[in-house]
């Protein structure tokens, strides 16, 4: 199928889905034992946290579906024609739940965890993709270090099930034949001629190196900036709260009071816990409020204080945060009519007017108008266009006499209650 956009005929190589929306279906790239299955997993964990939607698709669970017991690498090689057609019958399987995963199920992105290594088998899945007005985006990863891909080894495929009751040194023997088979016929992303229209990131050498083509969309370039920022050392995290403060102590909520004296022997708990392990450099984080310094304190070791770990107060900035995302494709977009509700137009339109918190829960959006934005200079210019139809007002005021420099309890304590 041809399709005609802007006047450019566009093939299935430059092919791109009008709908911001469509699915997206993630294809991984790259030999056995270059971290595709932990890449797959790791990338769906975050996607599912920030509110997308994601599963994986791994070839080889449908590939020990099909064949019961694994026996050796001969299975992979390139000749072994009756393998080839059951290792394609299990692509085409796995795709057609990837079908019914983003149409049927409501899944917003597939990751389809297998080699594909060939053009052969890229194209069929362009087509699929084509076929069902997916996004495609490869994730390739490239890597020539063979103490990682003998420690990816040791670590991952003992455990496999192709594997059980193999001893080690037998599994690293035909898993690395295994990888020779893939290399006979490997046709690495080609960005400057055969794959320059694709959507892809090329991971080299567990990250010291990205080539990233034509990122698509918002979601595409979070899953490029999200692979810029993971590593695979090990590692260890370590999450507490504070120390009980005084707010908690006298059942108060919020605020910003310092430690009781059980927080403070929890803080001391917590320094000895922390020798305890002797964790080599461990850095220590805490917010900006009182009761999580004061903790730190008492470890006796430098810290880094983070705003964004502040207690949430206002119910607002967790809205800004999640309409992120449509901020970020409207960057990206040109003319667009957004149809939305009064609180997540005002985090729109705060954002675009520069207006801080403060202000937000109060900008005018009534009902029944359309708010024009268009760009001047260095900022924005805001038109509102009322339809001429009659519609309730939704709209409140700050109350009274709350002034911004007083918390909420010094304004309570000092206004008189109205009626
Ligand atoms: C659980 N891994 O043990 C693992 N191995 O590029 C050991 N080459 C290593 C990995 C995964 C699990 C992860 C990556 C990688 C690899 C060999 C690799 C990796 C690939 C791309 C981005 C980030 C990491």
């Amino acid at each position: 199928m041809l399709m005609k956009l802007k006047g450019q005929v566009l093939d299935k190589r430059s092919w791109a889905s009008h709908m911001t929306n469509s699915p997206t279906l993630i294809v991984m790239v790259g030999l056995p034992a270059r971290g595709k299955t932990y890449v797959s997993k790791k990338l769906t964990r975050y996607l599912n946290w920030i509110g997308v939607p994601t599963k994986v698709f791994n070839l080889g669970q449908y590939r020990r579906e099909a064949v019961k017991s694994y026996k050796s690498y001969e299975f992979f090689r390139h000749d072994n024609e009756e393998a080839m057609k059951i290792r394609k019958e299990c692509a085409l399987a796995a795709l057609k739940d990837v079908k019914i995963y983003l149409t049927d199920e409501k899944g917003q992105i597939a990751v389809f965890d297998a080699t594909n290594t060939t053009r052969e088998r890229r194209d069929l899945i362009l087509d699929f993709a084509r076929d069902n007005a997916f996004k495609v985006f490869f994730v390739e990863s490239v890597c020539d270090d063979p103490d990682v891909i003998a420690a990816n080894i040791k670590e991952v495929k003992v455990s496999s099930p192709d594997y059980a009751d193999c001893e080690e040194d037998r599994i690293m023997d035909d898993f690395l034949k295994r990888i020779e088979c893939y290399k006979v016929t490997y046709e690495p992303l080609d960005p400057d001629d055969y794959d320059k229209d694709l959507s892809f990131i090329k991971v080299i050498n567990v990250g010291r190196r990205f080539l990233v083509n034509r990122v698509q969309d918002y979601i595409q370039s979070k899953i490029v900036y999200y692979l810029m920022n993971i590593h695979v050392y090990p590692r260890t995290i370590y999450l507490s709260r504070h120390g009980e403060s005084e707010y908690n102590s006298i059942g108060r909520l919020g605020g910003d009071s310092g430690l009781s004296s059980r927080g403070k022997q929890y803080a001391e708990a917590l320094r000895q816990f922390v020798d305890e392990q002797k964790i080599p450099d461990l850095k220590v984080w805490t917010s900006q409020l009182r009761r999580t310094i004061q903790t730190a304190e008492a470890l006796g070791v430098p810290y880094e204080q983070w705003k964004i770990l502040n207690e949430i107060d206002a119910s607002y900035q967790d809205l800004v945060q999640r309409v992120e995302p449509v901020i970020m494709e409207l960057e990206r977009q040109g003319n667009v009519l957004v149809i939305a509700h009064q609180a997540v137009m005002r985090c729109l339109i705060a954002y675009f007017m520069d207006k801080g918190a403060d202000e937000l829960p109060y900008l005018k959006c009534p009902l029944h108008t359309v708010l024009k934005l268009t760009p001047v200079a260095y900022g924005c210019k805001m038109e509102s266009v009322y339809l001429n139809v009659e519609a309730v007002n939704t709209h409140r005021d700050r109350p009274l006499n709350v002034s911004l420099n007083r918390t909420r309890e010094e304004a309570l304590s000092t206004v008189p209650h109205h009626k």
